[in-house]
Formats: C-alpha cells, sequence, structure tokens
C-alpha cells in the first residue's frame, strides 16, 4: 500500500503557461466580433470549459448568434489557439514544474492530470511528459466542468486515493473550487489575492520547494 498522498495537477496556468494562449485566441475572436475583452476578465475564463468561455464572452460583448455560428467560432478559436502552441516543447514546462516531477518521480509519489483542457494530451506530448502521469484527465473525459468536481474526482481514481488524500495544483477560481468541493487539499499556483479559498498558496512553481512537497504528500 502507498504510504503517501497523491498529487493531481492542471495543466493550463500550472504545468505550462497556455494561458495566454488562450486569452490571445478568443481575444482576437472578440475583435472580429467589434469588442474586447481585458485580462481581467481572463481571470474568469482560467479553468472553465471551452463552450462556457464562449458564452461567458459573448455574454460580455452582448453578442446572440446561432447555433451554427457558435460552433464555427469555437472551432476557429481553436485552431488559432492550436497554431499558437504548436512548436511547444520541454522548455515550455513553467520553471519549476521539472524539479518537482522529478522528485515525485524519484520518490514514487503518484500524479495525474485533471484538466478542462480538450488539447491535454498532445500539449503533455509536446512537453515530453505523458508517459510519467499515472492517469490523465481531461476535458473528453467529463460531463461536467469546473467548478464541478467531476475531473478531480475521476482523476483520484486513476490514483487509487480516496479524495481526501488527493492534493490537487490549480491556477483558476474554478478550479480550485473544483477541489474544494471533492474534499481535496487545494494549492493556489498564481495571484494570492484571486485564489483565496486555497488551502495553500504560492505564485509559482520555483516557490513551491521540496520540503513543502515532503510533508504535504506524508499520509
Ligand atoms: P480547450 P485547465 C482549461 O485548462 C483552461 O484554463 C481554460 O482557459 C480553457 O478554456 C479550458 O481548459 C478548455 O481548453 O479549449 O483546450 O479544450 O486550466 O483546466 O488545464
Ligand atoms: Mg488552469
Amino acid at each position: 500500500m502507498n504510504n503517501t498522498k497523491g498529487i493531481i495537477f492542471d495543466l493550463d496556468g500550472v504545468i505550462v503557461d497556455t494561458a495566454k494562449f488562450h486569452y490571445l485566441a478568443w481575444r482576437k475572436m472578440a475583435n472580429d466580433l467589434g469588442f474586447d475583452i481585458t485580462l481581467e476578465q481572463n481571470e474568469q475564463l482560467k479553468g472553465v470549459s471551452r463552450v462556457h468561455s464562449l458564452q461567458q464572452i459573448l455574454g460580455w460583448g452582448n453578442k446572440t448568434v446561432t447555433e451554427e455560428e457558435f460552433e464555427q467560432l469555437m472551432s476557429s478559436k481553436n485552431e488559432d489557439y492550436l497554431a499558437k502552441i504548436a512548436h511547444m516543447d520541454e522548455g515550455d514546462l513553467l520553471p519549476g514544474v521539472k524539479k518537482v516531477l522529478d522528485y515525485l518521480t524519484e520518490k514514487n509519489i503518484p500524479f495525474a492530470l485533471g484538466s478542462a483542457s480538450k488539447n491535454a494530451r498532445p500539449i503533455l506530448k509536446g512537453l515530453k511528459i505523458e508517459h510519467r502521469f499515472e492517469g490523465i484527465v481531461d476535458g473528453n473525459d467529463v460531463t461536467k466542468a469546473k467548478p464541478n468536481p467531476e475531473v478531480f474526482l475521476i482523476a483520484a481514481e486513476t490514483l487509487g486515493m480516496a479524495p481526501e488524500d488527493c492534493i490537487v495544483m490549480e491556477d483558476s477560481v474554478a478550479g480550485v473550487e473544483a477541489a474544494n468541493l471533492a474534499g481535496m487539499i487545494s494549492i493556489g499556483i498564481g495571484d494570492k489575492e484571486i485564489l483565496k479559498e486555497a488551502d495553500h498558496n504560492f505564485s509559482d512553481f520555483t516557490e513551491v520547494d521540496i520540503e513543502f512537497i515532503e510533508k504535504i504528500v506524508r499520509k
């Protein structure tokens, strides 16, 4: 039996800085429709599924579109986003992430992915870390988006761990809420003021030291 807890990583904004590319792609779409979205508004889109992000953005711009146009906007935003992240490789891991993943692997501490993104697998492949996750749960595997805890509960199953034995690393308000609702330990990566509901906070992974990980994974 494993005597450590498990870790569930969010992807965008935690392992890799794709958040800025989501923003640029949504912003371009909004601009094409005749309005703009701010960085503050973008905070509310982090961790939020593609469908819900578009609904939210169209609401901000007071735009109504047909179902067909909605699908078209989602797919052109995604194409634009994929073009922006096409050349990602190991060098795009956010600072400090590799050190933590290496430590977890060395100590046999299991970890999984719990991401809202439907593009998670190709991104992990590009980063060359796909094989290191015990389980990968992404936007293709869930029916309910964050802040619903479904993605993290399935990720806990892939780890064979009870929710209270899982620690979630998240950069979004919706994701921290999902982790808390799942009964997991939540760690906010990013602005402490924004992620104030998290159990622990760090600005980024360079601040997360090995002693902290050692302590928090202990059962
Ligand atoms: P996609 P995460 C989330 O990923 C992003 O934070 C969010 O901005 C994005 O809209 C969502 O994935 C869906 O992404 O369009 O690639 O399916 O942070 O949960 O890893
Ligand atoms: Mg995220």
